[in-house]
């Protein structure tokens, strides 16, 4: 099965009105997104990696240090990265379940201290990459932060939150100020319901 876009789960111009705007998700999902697919689907043919499942291939394909000689790697990841992404926002953001609230609380202390570390990480990403929440392999929370299209299964984590902090995600909304961008993603755009359903 080769890769394929998978189509937005809200219209383009649905998160406009939360910081998130039409031209913003035209470049995103179908500019940038559609890139890593095509790119993907032309470095995966005829090799080992064709046909096999996408989070096989980003667990197979992940080299640490070596990230950047990967092409198939870093198409594979962030083709898999944009398709949560997608899913992890909703227009306004969602409510938090009570389960999700409270495992957050858990390891956290607050939500505020969640949310404060996650849009530390994002912002203190240097260059590109994104900010987790992920569940570890322990069962605890943990927010993270990974280069370029590095993601939560290259470490046997599961992703619960992920915010993509390169410049293309932003810049047409925010300009330079990815912390600005990290705060309206977390206040107005999260669909805390697909979080929870990641636990
Ligand atoms: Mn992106």
């Amino acid at each position: 099965m080769s890769f394929e876009l998978p189509d937005l789960p809200y219209a383009h111009d649905a998160l406009a009105a939360h910081g998130m705007s039409k031209e913003t998700l035209e470049y995103h999902h179908d500019i940038h997104h559609k890139a890593y697919v095509d790119n993907g689907n032309k470095l995966i043919a005829g090799t080992e990696w064709e046909g096999k499942p996408l989070e096989e291939i980003v667990r197979g394909t992940y080299q640490a240090g070596a990230v950047a000689q990967s092409g198939i790697f870093n198409n594979a990841s962030q083709h898999w990265n944009h398709a949560q992404f997608w899913e992890m926002m909703a227009p306004g953001g969602t409510a938090m379940p009570g389960v999700l609230e409270k495992a957050i609380t858990e390891s956290f202390g607050t939500l505020d201290k969640f949310k404060d570390d996650f849009a530390a990480a994002g912002a203190g990403q240097f260059g590109s990459g994104w900010a987790w929440l992920v569940k570890d392999s322990d069962g605890s929370l943990k927010v993270t932060k990974t280069e370029n299209g590095v993601n939560p299964l290259c470490f046997g984590q599961t992703a619960l939150l992920g915010c993509d902090v390169w410049e293309h995600s932003y810049y047409i909304d925010f300009r330079n100020k990815r912390p600005a961008y990290l705060t309206n993603f977390l206040d107005n755009l999260v669909n805390w319901e697909n979080v929870a359903s990641r636990m």
